[in-house]
């Protein structure tokens, strides 16, 4: 048997496939990085990458305060977006908890919110009929015992002394209260859909499976919550069920990811801009269509897509996102059906240039996305016979056919390009 067909739990993979079912369906999810790095609005990262010290930091708790907060708001634009599901920052890497836990004090409870934003945030999504997932950074840069990381990996060469800075630093300590934590979101608020980890680090100066006891996690959380669909960042790659679904972050994958040469759920997750966290100034927004490529490419490729919003401090998706998120609904709401239920086309479907193909299996029915709206006469190779019927997605207007000598099929489609996005001409198969 080779190494990585070790499991932890007897699941079957029918059983998986059954647990995973919503998710490979839906597609199409809303990630919401929110914490205390929104104040200063420049990255998520902001403590680490200008190294600021947790006494500096702390005028951003003291003055916490997301008057404008409110959830169902949030659930209603990402609904209305075509997002099925959702997953937030419980804890980010600086520590900062926006749920009640009882096992620390730097939490949204202590500031003016003065309450458990994620209890809101579950019931408001809920509500909106959209799955609720939790992310849980396994890094902490404010726990007194999670020992110092060199930034990985990019300063090998950090003249900081490690050894003199993570004395007295106990892991012991840090590993109880991330079980505990983890614990308290997997207990204390009804069924949770997904449970996103961030992230290990194996190597030299990294941390991994034996620094979070992710085995011991994952049986906990598998236990409390045994619907739960879990990320790939807990380390445990050695074994089959280790994770759900791969995690590409911030790149496109170039086909679909296999693991020991089969075909793996995974899930690409994506911002607006380059950071997670709200950022004012950062000017290097993507535009509707690149947003829809990085959706329909994902799909035509068998994986989701998990596109994130920064809310800003006050509690408010602004402007930019607001816009992106309009978009997208508009396109969706008239092409959802090449995303929801779809997949990769079967191999015998070639894609034409300047397309990209998804598959409903379940409909038997093959989409075409234009990305480079093609003018009147666009040709299917190989599909002579095999199209029942041919229709614009957007307006359910009929695009004539005809075979043609070479085995081709040519499709007249109207010369002014549809008023859409990315038009999608939806092929009913023989
Ligand atoms: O939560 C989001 C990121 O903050 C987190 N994962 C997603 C979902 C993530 N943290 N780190 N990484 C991903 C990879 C590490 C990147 C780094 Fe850097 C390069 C750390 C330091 C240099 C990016 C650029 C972050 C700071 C500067």
């Amino acid at each position: 048997v080779h190494s990585q067909d070790k499991k932890i739990f007897n699941e079957t993979d029918a059983q998986k496939e059954e647990r995973l079912a919503w998710w490979v369906n839906d597609r199409f999810g809303m990630f919401i990085h929110w914490g205390l790095y929104s104040m200063p609005s420049r990255h998520e990262w902001v403590k680490s990458n200008e190294h600021i010290t947790d006494s500096a930091y702390q005028k951003y708790f003291d003055l916490y305060n997301p008057d404008l907060y409110n959830p169902r708001e949030w659930a209603r634009q990402a609904k209305a977006a075509g997002m099925k599901y959702a997953v937030i920052t419980t804890k980010h890497h600086e520590g900062f908890c926006l749920f009640d836990s009882k096992f620390t004090d730097y939490k949204a409870t202590n500031t003016a919110a003065k309450r458990d934003l994620i209890k809101e945030w579950v019931d408001a999504f809920r509500a909106e009929g959209l799955k609720v997932g939790f992310y849980y950074s396994l890094i902490d840069w404010h726990h007194p015992d999670y020992t110092i990381d060199r930034v990985h990996p990019q300063r090998p060469n950090d003249p900081k002394d490690y050894d003199k800075l993570n004395k007295g630093r106990d892991m012991e300590k840090y590993r109880a209260y991330l079980k505990n934590q983890v614990k308290e979101l997997m207990s204390n608020y009804g069924k949770i859909d997904i449970l996103w980890t961030d992230f290990s680090f194996p190597g030299e100066h990294g941390k991994d499976h034996n620094d979070w006891n992710s085995l011991e996690l994952i049986k906990m959380i598998r236990k409390l919550q045994p619907g739960i669909i879990i990320n790939d960042r807990l380390d445990l790659g050695e074994y089959e069920d280790g994770g759900d679904f791969a995690t590409p972050e911030q790149y496109k994958v170039s086909e679909w990811p296999t693991r020991n040469g089969k075909r793996i759920h995974w899930e690409t997750c994506q911002t607006f801009s380059g950071s997670w966290g709200y950022y004012r100034d950062e000017t290097s927004w993507k535009d509707n269509k690149q947003l829809l490529v990085l959706l329909i490419e994902s799909v035509s490729k068998g994986g989701n897509l998990l596109l994130n919003v920064g809310p800003t401090s006050r509690g408010l998706f602004d402007a930019r996102a607001q816009d992106r998120l309009k978009g997208m609904g508009e396109w969706m709401q008239v092409n959802g059906r090449s995303i929801y239920g779809c997949t990769e086309a079967l191999a015998e479907f070639k894609r034409p240039d300047n397309s990209l193909l998804t598959y409903n299996p379940t409909t038997k029915r093959l989409y075409v996305h234009l990305l480079d709206y093609p003018l009147q006469r666009f040709e299917l190779p190989g599909m002579k016979g095999k199209v029942k019927y041919a229709q614009l997605l957007n307006d359910g207007s009929e695009v004539k056919m005809h075979n043609t000598d070479k085995g081709d099929l040519a499709l007249e489609l109207p010369v002014r390009k549809p008023d859409v996005e990315i038009p999608v001409i939806e092929l009913i198969l023989q």
